[in-house]
């Protein structure tokens, strides 16, 4: 069987681009970020100048291993009242910094790619990894509107990724997401448990022994 979506994929210099459909709703776009990952990630450098790393709280009490920030006009946060978007940083008290145009036209090319042609994301959520983080399976259903995709973007370290089911005891597969690698996460794909293996140690040529995630929703 043929896939669309590798029609709209341009590889002219072979990088590696295609579309590896993940499940009914998730798409792998190998490679879509990676000649913009430099640009990206002076974006994310100048971001958290005014937004520092921190690893947050759970509502249980539990320091989070994935360190964190935001941009854009919300930011996911999380303490011991729980989980929500916030258009102010906790840390300073400020808006979070402005979502940066590179990730907008990264976003939003991508989600276009899947299938979401109107989809424009006003969070991001940027997440670190150094070996041995781990984020456990999780649902993300703090954003209002469930019809919107989630676009994730892999930048440094590879990563094996848990996709599992519409159930938390669903056994999860892996996926390994590697620098560049951008998923689209939308219909019946939103709602599925995942989560991030323990970091595998390494050293990628652009960011050492780090593994950084964005991940573009719509929030509000
Ligand atoms: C599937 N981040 O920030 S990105 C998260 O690699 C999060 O940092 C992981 O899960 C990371 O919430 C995974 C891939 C991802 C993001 C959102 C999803 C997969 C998703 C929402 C629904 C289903
Ligand atoms: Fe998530």
């Amino acid at each position: 069987m043929t896939f669309d979506l590798f029609d709209n994929l341009d590889d002219p210099d072979h990088a590696g681009r295609r579309a590896e459909p993940l499940a009914d709703g998730a798409v792998v776009l190998r490679a879509q970020a990676r000649d913009a990952a430099p640009r990206l990630l002076e974006a994310v450098h100048a971001i958290l100048a005014s937004a520092p790393w921190r690893n947050m709280i759970t509502p249980g009490g539990l320091r989070m291993s994935v360190a964190m920030t935001n941009c854009g006009g919300a930011g996911w946060v999380s303490d011991a009242n729980g989980y929500r978007y916030d258009s102010l940083d906790p840390l300073s008290g400020r808006p979070w910094p402005a979502m940066p145009e590179i990730f907008l036209e990264l976003a939003t090319q991508a989600a276009a790619l899947a299938g979401f042609p109107d989809f424009m994301p006003d969070a991001c959520l940027i997440n670190r990894y150094v070996p041995g983080t781990r984020l456990s399976l999780h649902q993300d259903r703090d954003e209002r509107d469930l019809r919107a995709p989630i676009v994730s973007v892999s930048l440094g370290l590879p990563a094996v990724f848990l996709f599992g089911g519409q159930r938390r005891a669903d056994r999860p597969a892996r996926v390994r997401l590697v620098h560049g690698d951008v998923v689209v996460w939308g219909g019946p794909a939103r709602l599925t448990f995942h989560g991030v293996a323990p970091l595998a140690d390494g050293d990628h040529p652009l960011l050492g022994r780090e593994r950084i995630n964005l991940t573009f929703r719509k929030a509000l």
